[in-house]
Parts: C-alpha cells; structure tokens; sequence
C-alpha cells in the first residue's frame, strides 16, 4: 500500500496512527507530498488534491480519513478500529471529533489567505463558537474515561482534533477550561504512534 500525507495535516496522522495502531504501518510506503502545491503524483491518486490518500495493493485509490478506517477495518480485521459491538458509539465519538478538526482546521486556513480579520468573519465565529461548543460535551463524554489498550477510530479522530488546537490554535487554551479532557488526552498523546506522529 502506498500513503500519501504531509507533516502537518490532522487528517493525515489519522490515518498513519489507524495504519500503526492496527499493525500495518511497515507495509506501507509513506509518500510524503505538499497537497498545496498540485503535486502532480498525488493530484493522479486524488483529484481533489487532498491528503490522505491510500493506495491499496490492488491499485485502488481511496481519499477520506474515515473511509481508510472503514477500508482498512474491512481488508485487515485484526484490531478492528470500528468494532462491531460499539459501532454506533464510536461512529459518534469519531463525528464528534471530526467536527472538531474541521471547526480547527477551517479557522486556521481561512486565517491563511484572509488573515487574522477572518476570525472576525461570520464563518469565522461560527467555527469558533462550534469549537466552544464541542470541547464541553467532550469534556463531559470523555472526562471520566480512559483510553482501552486498543484505541478506536473515535478516540483516534478526536485526539487528534485536540493535538492539531494546541499546534495550530493555542490560543484556544482549551485545558483550561476542560482539565478533565486535558488528562484524557495527554494519556493518548504517550502511546508510541502519537508519539512518532507528532505535528511538526
Ligand atoms: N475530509 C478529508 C479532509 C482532507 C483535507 O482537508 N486535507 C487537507 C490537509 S489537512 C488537504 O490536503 N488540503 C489541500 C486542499 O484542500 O487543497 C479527510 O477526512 O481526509
């Protein structure tokens, strides 16, 4: 399988960690590229120009963090990170923190081509208040839990999101205001394929 990805995009480290968590990651050619850029390699493999993108060892061509984690779930079962007895509850959690990331990830790149007047923007204060919104009721899902051995796709997806606050937006201090959340997710940030995913 080949993966294409950059440093700095959440969806990416998604699925690299889905890929190590389940085992998988050293059979796997990492194609580090700039979706930026029109990189001409990775505009064949995704049209839209986006990362990730997998290709399988059949040659198929797949883009869309979550649909890697059905796919992989699917061809390599051991580990699952959609398991079938909490299905609904981690499809949830895995919105939950998509959300998240895109509310982030939107603020940060209309901030890069309209600078820091497009927090002020009407698209601008409604990510940032779905921000203020979803870390409370994380804080209130997740607080009181801690991550199994084996992590799933939710707890994947929305540590992540919180990972890519803290590098993107810092401002946002959000342990402040959920310490619990904050707990939760300095734990996951110790296991190994955070570890050696780490934005930089
Ligand atoms: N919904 C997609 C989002 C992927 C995405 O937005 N990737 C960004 C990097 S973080 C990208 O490649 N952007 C380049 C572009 O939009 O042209 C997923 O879950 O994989």
């Amino acid at each position: 399988m080949e993966l294409y990805l950059n440093t700095t995009s959440p969806y990416a480290r998604v699925a690299c960690i889905l890929l190590m968590e389940k085992g998988l990651i050293s059979k796997v050619t990492l194609k580090w590229c700039d979706p930026w850029a029109d990189d001409a390699e990775l505009l064949k493999v995704n049209p839209a120009g986006r990362v990730p993108a997998l290709v399988t060892n059949e040659g198929i061509t797949l883009s869309e963090s979550t649909l890697l984690a059905v796919y992989l779930d699917g061809a390599f079962p051991k580990t699952p990170m959609l398991p079938d007895n909490q299905r609904a509850q981690v499809l949830h959690l895995a919105g939950l923190g998509q959300n998240l990331m895109e509310a982030a990830f939107n603020i940060v790149i209309a901030r890069k081509h309209d600078g820091h007047k497009a927090n002020e923007s009407m698209l601008g204060q409604r990510r940032w208040r779905a921000l203020h919104r979803l870390l409370p009721q994380l804080e209130s899902e997740l607080g009181d839990t801690s991550p199994a051995v084996s992590l799933h796709l939710g707890e994947i997806t929305t540590a992540v999101a919180l990972a890519y606050l803290d590098f993107r937006l810092p401002e946002a201090v959000w342990q402040r205001a959920c310490p619990k959340l904050g707990a939760w997710h300095a734990g996951i940030e110790a296991r190994a394929s955070f570890q050696q995913t780490a934005f930089v």
